[in-house]
C-alpha cells in the first residue's frame, strides 16, 4: 500500500540527482483492486497540475478502484449524467482515501471538486460495454474540464 510517507521518501532520495521528472509512484492495480493517484502535478508533465494517475483505468466489472490521496487538497466525486444507470455515485471527502466496487457495465465520469474547472477529471471505464457512451459526451463541463473530458473520450475510443 503507498503511503504518503512513502512519497516523501522518494522525493527526497531523488533529489539531487539532476534533473529527474517528478518522483511519482506507479499506481498499485492486482488483479481485480487498482489505484488512481490524486496528484498536484502529471509524473510525465510538471507543467500539468492537478491530475488523477492514471486519468483513464479500464478495469473488469466487480473491480474496486481506491482513490489515494497522494497529494493534499484533492477529492474523487463521480460526475452526475457520467455515470451507467444504476451505479451507484460517490463523493470522496478532500484529502481521504475511497474505495469504490464498480457492479455495474460502462464509462464513469469522475472529477476532482476543488479543481473540477481546472480539467482535474478522469475516466473509469468498466467492462467492454459502455452502454452510456453516448450519455457521458453529451455532460457538459466548465473551463477546462470539458476540454480535458473530450480528449479523454477521444483517447479511450480510439
Ligand atoms: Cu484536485
Amino acid at each position: 500500500m503507498l503511503t504518503r510517507r512513502n512519497f516523501v521518501f522518494s522525493m527526497t532520495a531523488l533529489s539531487g540527482v539532476g534533473s529527474v521528472a517528478l518522483a511519482c509512484p506507479a499506481p498499485v492495480s492486482t488483479e481485480d483492486q487498482h489505484s488512481i493517484l490524486m496528484l498536484n502535478a502529471d509524473c510525465g508533465d510538471p507543467n500539468t497540475v492537478n491530475v488523477f494517475e492514471p486519468a483513464i483505468l479500464r478495469i473488469n466489472v466487480g473491480d474496486s478502484v481506491t482513490f489515494i490521496p497522494t497529494d493534499a487538497g484533492h477529492n474523487s466525486a463521480s460526475k452526475r449524467g457520467m455515470i451507467p444507470e444504476g451505479a451507484e455515485p460517490w463523493n470522496g471527502a478532500v484529502d481521504e482515501a475511497l474505495t469504490v466496487r464498480f457492479t455495474v457495465p460502462g464509462i464513469y465520469g469522475h472529477i476532482c471538486v476543488p479543481h473540477y474547472e481546472w480539467g482535474m477529471v478522469g475516466l473509469i471505464v468498466a467492462g467492454e460495454e459502455w452502454p452510456n457512451v453516448e450519455q457521458v459526451k453529451k455532460v457538459r463541463h466548465p473551463g477546462t474540464a470539458r476540454k480535458v473530458f473530450r480528449t479523454l473520450l477521444k483517447e479511450l475510443e480510439a
